[in-house]
């Protein structure tokens, strides 16, 4: 296949650096980090004095190879010089704040110049053009818009791309569904978990999704599995994206999946990836999973030097068949800070949720809640059934909850008590979903 094209034969300028020969995109990654390491150097203090610690400058990063003597950093340096202390550039020069809610304490605060707003928009108009989007796409953003950045991230690469933009922001169920109905909208932006709330509000509302004419779902911002991927393009006709990102970097855009869903490719002209041991922060070797540490090579107002982002993933060498020369990304399901250890065993929520959608009759609500009773841990899986398998007669329903007791058992190890309940009992989010609730912390 031309490596220019995609899979549909058709090619966009903007996509050119998808494509650059390898030694080129080496070398352009070299040059920026070069100047990113400078311009951290001569403007942000904790830098400099990191740097300095190591009596390491910016001249002695002379390869990419050189880049681990470079310090980390962490969300706790973005924390402790809350809210403008790693800024580069004067306040006169950024267009543009977001924060990152965080689960607990001060936000993050990330800021944009100019020309970090058009990289991003960049970023993300080739992002849309990877899974074969283009004008005349009709795009409903339902990220939602504020500080958070999947709003206005996904929001400025759609116009960029020449496609009709929605910006209907998250929530608000049944507009939506009206909306993704009357405007002919091709392609939609959210939450998996959202969306699969719009899926079944769908169905209870007699819109049947599979007669539109939506065809591409860019779907991130939280772990997702391969399982729900399945869940999603059976119930419609559309593929669905993984998009990956983080305020901290820049928001949505950083690594994208192309039409052959093989995990997302960096963006690497913009961000120079690692995947590092948690624990000891040494390189891992390729494909081996580790955390993913992220270099921004071209942010002016709030350059990231080797931010640890605590997702787990692995970095995939080998080509795409799509011939973009961006290296890949395992399809981000945990965190290092989203292990439980319940009676001292490390459990995953994503281990659960694709326990329980490998099991039929269960919608992929969940909620996982733990709790320390006597001194025990106790792990709780609480399972929304569809309607129709909740009239069912009370042995089906105890058959269907061995089952997947049993399917949890084996991936995880522990025996979980599974409650199934009723259908709508279970928050949604209209953003993030909030999977776990752990009492033991409270
Ligand atoms: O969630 C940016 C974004 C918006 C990405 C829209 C994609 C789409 P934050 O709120 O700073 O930024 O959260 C970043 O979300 O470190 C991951 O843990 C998680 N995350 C984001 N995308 C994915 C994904 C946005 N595709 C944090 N798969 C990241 C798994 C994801 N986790």
């Amino acid at each position: 296949m031309n490596s220019n094209r995609d899979l549909q034969g058709t090619f966009h300028p903007a996509s050119a650096p998808d494509y650059l020969p390898l030694p080129q995109l080496r070398q352009l990654q070299l040059q920026r980090l070069q100047s990113m390491v400078q311009r951290a150097y001569d403007r942000v203090p904790l830098y400099r004095g990191r740097m300095d610690e190591r009596q390491l400058t910016p001249a002695d990063i002379r390869s990419l190879g050189d880049i681990v003597r470079l310090p980390f950093t962490t969300k706790t340096d973005l924390r402790d010089t809350y809210p403008f202390g790693l800024f580069a550039s004067p306040l006169q020069e950024i267009v543009r704040f977001h924060a990152s809610s965080g689960t607990t304490g001060k936000p993050i605060v990330v800021a944009y110049t100019q020309e970090d707003v058009r990289d991003w928009t960049q970023a993300m108009m080739r992002s849309f053009l990877a899974c074969g989007l283009h004008s005349g796409d009709v795009i409903q953003n339902a990220y939602g818009y504020g500080l958070f950045t999947g709003g206005l991230g996904a929001h400025y690469g759609a116009e960029a791309l020449g496609a009709g933009v929605i910006p209907i922001s998250g929530g608000n169920t049944e507009r939506q569904i009206m909306i993704l109905k009357d405007f002919g909208v091709t392609a939609i932006c959210c939450t998996p978990s959202y969306f699969i709330h719009l899926i079944e509000r769908a169905r209870e509302m007699g819109v049947e999704l599979k007669t539109l004419p939506l065809r591409a779902g860019v779907f991130g911002a939280e772990p997702w599995t391969e399982g729900m991927r399945q869940r999603i393009e059976a119930e419609t006709n559309l593929k669905a994206y993984d998009i990956y990102g983080l305020s901290e970097i820049i928001g949505p855009g950083v690594a994208m999946e192309c039409l052959h869903q093989s995990g997302p490719h960096i963006f690497e002209d913009l961000f120079y990836p690692e995947v590092i041991d948690p624990s000891s922060g040494e390189p891992v070797a390729d494909g081996v999973e580790g955390e993913l540490v992220l270099t921004t090579l071209c942010k002016r107002a709030m350059p990231m030097l080797r931010y640890r982002t605590r997702d787990i993933s692995a970095l995939h060498e080998e080509t795409c068949a799509c011939g973009r020369t961006l290296r890949r990304i395992k399809r981000i399901s945990r965190r290092t800070d989203d292990m439980m250890i319940i009676r001292g065993v490390n459990v995953f929520p994503s281990q659960i949720e694709a326990a329980l959608l490998a099991v039929e009759g269960t919608l992929p609500h969940y909620q996982i809640v733990v709790d320390r009773v006597k001194g025990l841990d106790e792990l709780e899986i609480q399972v929304e059934v569809t309607a129709e398998f909740f009239g069912d007669t009370v042995g089906a329903l105890e058959q269907l909850r061995q089952r997947l007791s049993h399917a949890v058992e084996r991936v995880i190890g522990l025996r979980a008590r599974v409650r199934l309940v009723e259908p709508h009992t279970l928050q949604r989010s209209e953003g993030k979903a909030k999977r776990v609730l752990d009492k033991r912390k409270l």
